[in-house]
């Protein structure tokens, strides 16, 4: 069976990360307009990397959790897994994920917003930080920004499209075009959330629970 799956901040939520939305998420303690958008970081770098320099911080203190870890063990088994994640967070990876499709980035990549070219990130970036290719100091983090194209989005949309199932786990479906996927869906469709999101009606069924007790859940039905 093909299987794609998207993910969301609430998959990484029991590993300490925190979530946008959620009730003192990180959208109530900034304001996204300023950490995250290409405007805001042109008018205030130091803020932004800040914010990424915290968050990738916290992330490399985090472990990934049960549901990273059933994804990652779904994945090795006879079905063929497309995994999407919107988060920028490596946990997928550290679970033993391999090809994971990061339509918003990643927080260990740095990127030149002068000629794009791409590296690994250190520790903290700071705005003067020159580009390793052309050495212009337009170092950002290689995430995407509201007005961003999301990356992969041609190789996305034919894996979602090509499923026998679509699920989407621990995102609040607010975001574009992660939101529409669903809609691009012509297999069944799950959500996997700790409550319904605002499209949940889009999806054939749902599961509603902790990502740790759900995914792993979900994942042995797989197996009968
Ligand atoms: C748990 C749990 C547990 C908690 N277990 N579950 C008007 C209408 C429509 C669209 C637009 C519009 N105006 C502007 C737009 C476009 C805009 C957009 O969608 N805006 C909306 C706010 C309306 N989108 C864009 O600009 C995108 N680009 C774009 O559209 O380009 C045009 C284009 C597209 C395609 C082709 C061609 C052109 C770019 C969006 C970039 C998003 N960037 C961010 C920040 C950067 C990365 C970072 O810093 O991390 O990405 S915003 C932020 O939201 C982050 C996330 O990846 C993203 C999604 O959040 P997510 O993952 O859903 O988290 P939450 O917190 O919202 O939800 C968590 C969920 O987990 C909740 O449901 C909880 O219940 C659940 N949960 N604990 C299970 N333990």
């Amino acid at each position: 069976m093909k299987i794609a799956i998207l993910t969301g901040a609430g998959i990484s939520a029991e590993s300490g990360l925190g979530t946008f939305r959620d009730k003192g998420g990180l959208w109530s303690q900034y304001d996204l307009e300023e950490v995250a958008t290409p405007e805001g970081f042109a008018r205030n770098p130091a803020l932004v990397h800040d914010f990424y320099n915290a968050r990738r911080a916290n992330c490399m203190a985090a472990s990934p959790n049960d549901a990273h870890l059933a994804l990652a063990e779904l994945a090795a088994g006879p079905h063929e897994v497309t995994l999407i994640t919107q988060n920028v967070d490596d946990l997928h990876e550290r679970a033993g994920s391999q090809d994971v499709i990061h339509m918003h980035g990643a927080l260990m990549r740095a990127l030149c917003a002068s000629c794009d070219h791409r590296w690994d990130a250190p520790a903290a970036m700071a705005p003067a930080d020159p580009c390793p290719a052309c050495t212009a100091p337009a170092t950002r983090p290689d995430v995407v920004w509201f007005g961003e194209v999301p990356y992969h989005m041609d190789r996305i949309m034919t894996a979602v499209a090509g499923a026998d199932l679509f699920v989407a786990i621990g995102t609040s479906a607010e975001v574009y075009p992660a939101a529409g996927l669903v809609e691009l869906a012509m297999g069944e469709t799950l959500e996997i959330n700790l409550e319904p999101s605002m499209r949940a009606r889009a999806f054939d069924r749902q599961i509603g629970g902790p990502a740790t007790e759900t995914v792993p859940a979900w994942v042995n039905t797989l197996r009968i």
